[in-house]
């Protein structure tokens, strides 16, 4: 068992087998299973390079010899930061055949986010593309080798320059002796999105994640037809799991990878590949609404548009349809386990103003108040949930998992929600402090702290302004020493210390004071609405 992972209760356990939710298989056995009874079909499609199950099946057994090679054994955690490519999903099923644990990291973060990562997770190796997007990853690899020392190894996908190339991974003959790890093992740490403090790692197993993709699948009515595009990021949950790239592969389809979700890239590639099914961040949703009106592929093929992340609005989502020609399933998940659907076939209403509803009967969604008591039906309150995907701990995080789950195993989402008769979830706002920058998860605390460390800021709060296009943006409330800073100074301040982009601020402001609560905390709120009201300027 891995230490510092958090896992389910004996009896809890024993029943999510019983139902059928755990089904003692391993992610490896999934693909080689799917390998078996469908070789030839077409697996993964990135670019002018397409593999067949066999193909994948055989590489990722090739990279698990290759890995185990190079002295990565059971149970040690790699961080995996690459783009969108065939590449992250033969690595990600080698760690799952050898049993080592991807930590999924987006392509988006900067040292800052990675070092934390793997020294949190002490990962023994890193492994990143050469240049993507303009950003030299070779860079970052060399100062995470020189501060973490746990690093051993770094794999570079293209020009590896100093590192090893992961395609060297490619040569092994596979292990005959492989062992299979167990289903109830931790199989993948994911990024968690919605907590407050340092970015906090999720552990899921085989059993867990396979139950998540499983169900995610079936509600979005995946089949070996499916031509999924996965136009997030990979390594975010929504894009990998539910369903996703896995979830297609569970399925028997084909995934098909973008390198970016830009209408030019996608829309392309959903013309070439005849893509079915997609998942999109609301931004991206109004942006490809836009983008269709003067686009000249063939968008008829798609079938199915997922939207996810943060709340999508109701007239954006009544657009859907008469503008790209597919059907709408909102998705309110979390990396932490629960997931919410609209179905297919539900009724326009459910569809356009909720975020669906639990995808497992036995997903406990408890919606209490400020003390955890239950609110009535209808009333608004914290969403609290447990169940067979939703993990019982963050992965080495004890005193923060105090706070993060009930004495009775609820995670405590710090969504604000309301519960429709039909069982739908409308979800409303959030109590925890994290800006949701149209799925982008911004987490306060952090920014905060580094902000603070700039020389002219005497006290800061940033604090999350609607808007249309993003749900959110950032502002940072500053009130100066002497000189006031600009934007720009704060962004590059943010910059040298090495954070995502999407963590940079939106805007800034110069305060003389703080708005307060009767306790005196900073009033967040009222500040909000202040700026919200002024124009900028
Ligand atoms: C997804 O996962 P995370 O872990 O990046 O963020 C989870 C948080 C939720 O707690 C909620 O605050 C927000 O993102 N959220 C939504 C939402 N979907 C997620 N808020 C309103 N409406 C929605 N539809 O974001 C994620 C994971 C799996 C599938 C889809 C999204």
């Amino acid at each position: 068992m891995l230490e510092g992972f958090v896992n389910w209760p004996a009896e809890f356990a024993a029943t999510y087998r019983e139902l059928g939710y755990w089904r003692g298989e391993t992610l490896g056995a999934m693909l080689r299973a799917r390998a078996e009874r469908t070789p030839e079909r077409c697996a993964v499609v990135d670019g002018d390079r397409a593999w067949t199950y066999r193909e994948l099946e055989q590489r990722s057994a090739r990279w698990a010899a290759g890995l185990r090679q190079l002295g990565i054994a059971h149970g040690q955690r790699v961080l995996v930061q690459l783009p969108n490519t065939a590449e992250f999903l033969s690595l990600c099923f080698g760690l799952f055949r050898i049993g080592a644990i991807p930590v999924l990291a987006l392509p988006a973060h900067r040292v800052t986010e990675i070092v934390h990562l793997t020294d949190l997770s002490e990962a023994v190796a890193y492994v990143v593309a050469d240049i993507h997007f303009g950003f030299d990853y070779r860079t970052l690899a060399r100062t995470v080798r020189e501060r973490c020392p746990s690093v051993r190894h770094v794999l570079v996908a293209g020009d590896a320059q100093e590192f090893t190339s992961l395609a060297d991974l490619d040569a092994h003959a596979p292990d005959a002796q492989e062992t299979e790890p167990d289903p109830g093992d931790v199989a993948l740490l994911l990024l968690s999105g919605g907590t407050t403090g340092a970015p906090k790692l999720i552990p899921r197993t085989h059993d867990d994640y396979l139950c998540n993709i499983r169900l995610s699948a079936e509600a979005a009515g995946f089949h070996a037809d499916t031509r999924y595009l996965v136009s997030l990021p990979i390594e975010h949950n929504f894009a990998l799991g539910c369903p996703g790239a896995l979830g297609c592969l569970y399925a028997g389809g084909t995934v098909v990878l973008c390198r970016d979700p830009s209408p030019d890239t996608a829309f392309a590639l959903i013309e070439r590949e005849r893509v079915t099914a997609t998942a999109l961040i609301p931004p991206l949703v109004l942006l490809w609404l836009e983008a269709v009106e003067w686009a000249t592929e063939n968008l008829g093929s798609l079938e199915l548009l997922q939207a996810g992340g943060a709340r999508l609005k109701a007239e954006t989502a009544a657009r859907v349809r008469g503008t790209l020609g597919c059907t709408l399933q909102q998705v309110y998940g979390m990396a932490e386990g629960l997931l919410n659907f609209t179905g297919r076939d539900e009724p326009d209403s459910i569809v356009f103003d909720t975020q669906g509803r639990p995808v497992a009967a036995h997903d406990e969604v408890r919606i209490v108040d400020a003390h955890d008591q239950a609110v009535a039906d209808g009333e608004l309150g914290e969403l609290q949930v447990r169940g067979p995907y939703t993990i019982r701990g963050y992965y080495r995080a004890e005193a923060h998992n105090r706070q993060a789950f009930t004495s009775d195993g609820f995670y405590r989402s710090g969504d604000m929600v309301r519960r429709l008769p039909g069982g739908h979830l409308v979800v409303e706002g959030r109590s925890k402090d994290v800006i949701n920058r149209g799925g982008d998860k911004v987490p306060v605390e952090e920014i905060e702290n580094y902000l603070l460390s700039h020389p002219k800021i005497r006290d800061v709060a940033l604090v999350g302004i609607p808007d249309d296009a993003m749900g959110e943006r950032t502002c940072a409330c500053v009130i100066a020493r002497d000189a006031a800073p600009t934007l720009a100074e704060l962004n590059t301040h943010l910059r040298s210390i090495g954070v995502a982009a999407f963590k940079l601020l939106d805007r800034s402001v110069v305060l003389e004071d703080f708005p307060k609560t009767a306790l005196g905390k900073v009033n967040k709120r009222e500040l909000a609405a202040r700026i919200a009201a002024q124009p900028r300027g």
